[in-house]
């Protein structure tokens, strides 16, 4: 190990600033600053093709694996299991340049800092850059591929907004959608994930933290749900004789808040993030609406009950309201823990360091919570300003950046020297 406790060896912050603001130029919109590189868009498979060349360019192989991963090894010189480290490098539409980026840079600059040190783990060290994490073709993909987790129906997953298949938009790029099925690893092969990220929310900002060590992942589900009413006309249809499917919606977003409150907890968090309201004339009764509904608990059980009781309250409505009601499960992730020997050395890492950590779980979802299917897992947190994420505002300190690089790299050394 090339550190010494009086001088730990230390990313280089410019280098890792340089590649942040590089990938950042792959599917911006120079309109709104915002980033557009989701799931198997062209600029997404630039992106991919960048950091392949980022990596051969340090001297690691790298390839992309048939679910569109972008993996490299750093060999060790022992054949003990290896160690993986990443995140992904998609974004949500209108996403920051942060998200996930971060997490997979770090790892590179890591590697590099390294290779710099001309420093030989004792096992291989897999830097990974999962695909579509953000759920443009139901999210988690990659890493699920990764897990040996994606089946032949999972590849039909249409999605809506683009009227296109998981399957159709790899094969647009060029790639034989088949291939994710067998990009599956061998558990006993990996010592242990770990992923560096964003907290996207607001704790660390407000406790004034420079890392957080997460000791939970919470879990979702996601739905799609149709209500199909009755279009009629705005002005000869008297109001209790509508079927109006927008009203079914807007007194389904009002009972979130009565489901949560009897139901979940202080950490349930529930969203409709998207809607289509049709036929969608001014003077029209809306017949149809499609939502989606994205509820997250890191209880499993309250997660489970949350999901009955919406269920409750959307048949109540339609019932009412007399409208049809199609629901589609479009994901379930379940709650993970994080190592717990893991998110010790990380403690401990960060006090080697001097670093200000803070236990915490995450609201957010992540490759790290499908690795667990894999292997044990551990992740850290660095400050999102005033918690902002999945906007292009998303912004964390570059010391606070550097800091968590740090503890990447220490707990990068200490996983490889320990653990069997
Ligand atoms: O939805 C999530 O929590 C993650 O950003 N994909
Ligand atoms: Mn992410
Ligand atoms: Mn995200």
């Amino acid at each position: 190990m090339p550190e010494t406790d009086a001088n730990p060896p230390r990313v280089r912050l410019e280098r890792l600033k340089s590649h942040v603001e590089e990938l950042a130029q792959f599917g911006r919109n120079e309109s709104d600053g915002a980033l557009y590189r989701t799931a198997f868009s062209d600029a997404d498979l630039e992106a991919r093709r960048w950091l392949i060349g980022k990596l051969e360019a340090l001297g690691l192989p790298a390839q992309m694996d048939g679910a569109g991963n972008v993996k490299a090894l750093l060999k060790g010189s022992g054949d003990r299991p290896r160690l993986v480290v990443g995140s992904h490098t998609d974004t949500v539409p209108r996403g920051g340049a942060l998200d996930g980026s971060l997490g997979v840079l770090s790892a590179l600059e890591c590697l590099q800092t390294l290779m710099d040190a001309n420093w030989i783990p004792e096992r291989d060290i897999e830097l990974v850059a999962f695909s579509d994490e953000e759920g443009r073709f139901g999210g988690m993909f990659g890493s699920e591929a990764y897990c040996g987790k994606v089946t032949p129906e999972r590849l039909e997953y249409y999605c809506e907004a683009e009227e296109q298949t998981l399957r159709q938009a790899m094969q647009q790029q060029g790639m034989d959608p088949e291939a994710a099925l067998s990009v599956g690893q061998d558990p006993s092969q990996i010592a242990g994930y770990l992923e560096l990220h964003i907290e996207q929310g607001p704790v660390l900002h407000h406790l004034g933290k420079q890392v957080g060590i997460v000791q939970a992942i919470t879990g979702l589900f996601k739905w799609r749900v149709c209500l199909v009413g009755q279009s009629n006309h705005a002005g000869t249809t008297p109001m209790n004789l509508r079927q109006d499917a927008l009203m079914g919606l807007a007194e389904f977003a009002f009972s979130v808040s009565r489901v949560l409150e009897e139901y979940g907890t202080e950490e349930s968090r529930a969203t409709i993030g998207r809607a289509q309201i049709l036929p969608g004339a001014a003077n029209t009764v809306p017949g149809f609406v499609e939502f989606t509904l994205d509820v997250r608990d890191p209880n499993p059980e309250i997660l489970r009950e949350l999901e009955q009781a919406f269920a409750r309250s959307l048949r109540a409505i339609c019932q009412r309201r007399s409208l049809g009601c199609e629901r589609e499960q479009l994901s379930w992730i379940p709650p993970v823990s994080c190592d717990p020997e893991m998110v010790a050395l990380l403690e401990s890492s960060a006090r080697k360091r001097g670093l200000q950590a803070h236990c915490m779980n995450s609201g957010a979802a992540h490759d790290a919570q499908i690795m667990a299917n894999l292997t044990r897992i551990g992740m850290i947190f660095v400050p999102s300003k005033a918690g902002l994420s999945h906007d292009p505002g998303e912004y964390t300190e570059w010391s606070d950046i550097e800091a968590g690089a740090n503890l990447l790299l220490e707990m990068i050394l200490q996983m490889d020297a320990r653990v069997a």
